[in-house]
C-alpha cells in the first residue's frame, strides 16, 4: 500500500508540549499544506519477516527507522496487528532541512501502514495516530489551510479550515539544504522550561491564532503575512533565549531583503521554522516580481496541496 502526504508550513507555529508521550502541545497551531514538496511511502505486509525493514530515500538507515518501527509498534499494539512489514519512503523534501519533512513522512507511514493493515481510519483518526509519532504530521493528513487543537489525547487532532484561497502563496528559499544540528522535539523541552519566556508565547500564540482565523477569512495578505511573522519572531526569539539558533547570517540577509522589496510595494511577508530556510509568505500577483528579485536563491514556489491520500 502507497500513500502519498504533503508537507505543511505553518503561519502559527506549534512549539512545545505538555505531553511528550501522547505528544499533546501548549497551544493550537495553523499551517497551510503545499503541492510540491510531499513524501510517498510504501509499506508491504511481509509474514516472513521477523522485523520490519525500513528503506529511507533508498537506503537502510538504523538511526531513521527506529522512529518510523517505534510508530508501527504503537499502531500494531492499539489494533492488535502482528506483522511485520517492509517500508520504503522516498522523499522529495531535503530531509531535516527545516521543510517539514517530519510531518509529511509521519503523515504518509501512518496512511499507508494503516491501509496495509487492512484498517480503514477516519480522517480524525489518522491525525489523531500521525500525531503520536510527530505532532505537526497530524496537520498534513490535510490539504490546504487546517488547525491542531490543543485538546487531551482524544481531541487533540487536526482539522481543515473553510477557507478556499486559490491566490495564496508559499514560496520556499532554500538557503541551506544541509541537515539542521538541534531537532525540533529537543529544542521544544529547552524552550519549555523558560516557564516565564514560555507563558508568554502560548498566551500571544493564542491571539495570534484567533487574528490569524479572520485575516484569512477575509483573504488579506497583508495581516496574514504580519501576523505570521511576528509568531515566527516570537518562536525563533525563544528559541534563542536557549543555546539553540536556527536563525543564520544567511536567514537574517535574506529577510532583510524581503523588508526592503516590501518597503518598495510588493506585498511579501515570511516565516521559519526550524531550520535556516525562509518561507515567503505571498499571492500570485507578486511571484514575477518575487523570481526577480531573489535570482540567487533556488525558489520553489507553492500552491494549495491535498489531503494525504493513497496512489
Ligand atoms: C510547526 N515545527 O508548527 C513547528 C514550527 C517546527 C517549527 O512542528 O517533536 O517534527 O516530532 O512533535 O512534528 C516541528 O515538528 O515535532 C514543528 P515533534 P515535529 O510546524
Amino acid at each position: 500500500m502507497k500513500a502519498r502526504a504533503y508537507v505543511n508550513f505553518a503561519l502559527i507555529k506549534y512549539w512545545g508540549k505538555k505531553d511528550e508521550k501522547l505528544r499533546l502541545p501548549y497551544q493550537a497551531s495553523l499551517s497551510f499544506t503545499v503541492d510540491k514538496l510531499y513524501t510517498d511511502t510504501e509499506v508491504i505486509v511481509n509474514n516472513n519477516l521477523k522485523e520490519d525493514v525500513v528503506y529511507i530515500n533508498g537506503v537502510k538507515d538504523d538511526k531513521a527507522s527506529i522512529r518510523v518501527i517505534k510508530h508501527l509498534n504503537l499502531i500494531r499494539e492499539k489494533y492488535n496487528i502482528n506483522k511485520f512489514v517492509e517500508v520504503k519512503s522516498i522523499n522529495n523534501v531535503p530531509t531535516a532541512a527545516g521543510l517539514a519533512s517530519s510531518a509529511s513522512s509521519f503523515a504518509a507511514l501512518t496512511l499507508a501502514a494503516t491501509k496495509a493493515f487492512n484498517l480503514s481510519l477516519s480522517q480524525k483518526e489518522l491525525s489523531r495516530l500521525s500525531r503520536y509519532a510527530s505532532g505537526s504530521s497530524s496537520r498534513s493528513i490535510y490539504g490546504n489551510f487546517a488547525i491542531w487543537d490543543v485538546g487531551n489525547d482524544e481531541t487533540s487532532i487536526a482539522y481543515p479550515l473553510d477557507i478556499n484561497w486559490t491566490e495564496f502563496r508559499i514560496v520556499v528559499l532554500m538557503i541551506d539544504k544541509s541537515k539542521k544540528k538541534a531537532s525540533s522535539t529537543d529544542a521544544m523541552k529547552e524552550s519549555v522550561k523558560n516557564k516565564e519566556l514560555y507563558d508568554n508565547w502560548v498566551s500571544e500564540s493564542k491571539k495570534d491564532l484567533n487574528q490569524m482565523i479572520e485575516a484569512l477569512k477575509l483573504k488579506d495578505i497583508d495581516k496574514v503575512g504580519l501576523i505570521a511573522e511576528k509568531n515566527a519572531n516570537h518562536m525563533h526569539d525563544l528559541i534563542e533565549s536557549t543555546n539553540i539558533t536556527y536563525r543564520t547570517d544567511e536567514s537574517l540577509k535574506a529577510i532583510d531583503k524581503i523588508k526592503k522589496l516590501r518597503n518598495s510595494g510588493v506585498k511579501l511577508y515570511y516565516t521559519m521554522d526550524a531550520g535556516p530556510n525562509i518561507k515567503i509568505i505571498t499571492v500570485d500577483s507578486e511571484i514575477d516580481k518575487i523570481k526577480k528579485h531573489f535570482k540567487e536563491y533556488e525558489l520553489l514556489v507553492c500552491k494549495s496541496g491535498p489531503d494525504a491520500k493513497i496512489i
